[in-house]
């Protein structure tokens, strides 16, 4: 992942309801087979082409249920995040995951084809169809933006703390849910929003750490 989705996060969360868009999955793609597992009662906003997620998934063999890969297990345990429907990830992943909510969880069985292929990649072999577990936490969309930057920083300093990003995590998920995650979920978000983008390591995000893809008004 490029050190600019984290930022694209902010923003996308801000911008989110004035794209609202939705797919269907089952009408991109007939070829990965989608169960829904888990469908939460309030779904605010469905993940679309583009959007940035924020997922757990474990990946099975499909012959003989032996798990290749379990996200819980990886960068210390965190969700990953990646922008869904645009090749980040696998094809079977990309069109899986269109439509989906926050909170749902979805069994994914993905021919090989739109997973590793006819040549496999280790510990998958060749021609394998592969099943994905996921489950997602979060999607956001929309272009970063000036705004949803001014919304964080709360003292106007121009430079965003941790407790400022902090806070705006915490206000977008009370929004979008009604509620807020558990403290160490923060812990993990800021601290990877702070490792990837905070340049000059001096514990805040300035404008320009912000806006990798450049706003020159600023
Ligand atoms: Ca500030
Ligand atoms: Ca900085």
């Amino acid at each position: 992942m490029t050190s600019g989705l984290f930022i694209y996060f902010f923003l996308a969360l801000h911008l989110k309801s004035m794209h609202r868009y939705s797919v269907v999955a089952a009408d991109v793609n007939e070829d990965v087979k989608i169960e829904v597992l888990f469908l939460p009662e309030n779904c605010t906003q469905k993940s679309g082409k583009g959007d940035l997620v924020n997922a757990h998934y474990d990946g099975y063999l499909a012959k003989d249920g032996s798990k290749f890969y379990c996200s819980r297990s990886v960068k210390d345990g965190h969700p990953q995040w990646f922008v869904v429907g645009v090749g980040q990830v696998l094809k079977g992943l990309d069109v899986g995951m269109l439509g989906m909510c926050p909170g749902e969880k979805r069994k994914l069985t993905v021919p090989p084809s739109l997973a590793f292929g006819a040549k496999g990649k280790a510990p998958v072999p060749p021609n394998a169809t592969v099943i994905f577990e996921v489950e997602l936490y979060s999607v956001s969309r929309g272009p970063r933006s000036l705004e949803a930057f001014k919304e964080m920083d709360l003292d106007q300093d121009k430079s965003l703390t941790e407790e400022e990003i902090r806070t705006y995590l915490k206000s977008q998920d009370l929004k979008n849910t009604g509620k807020t995650k558990e403290e160490n979920f923060y812990d993990g978000v800021v601290k990877d929003v702070l490792l990837r983008n905070d340049a000059d390591r001096d514990g805040t995000l300035s404008v320009k750490e912000y806006n990798v893809y450049g706003h020159d008004e600023l």
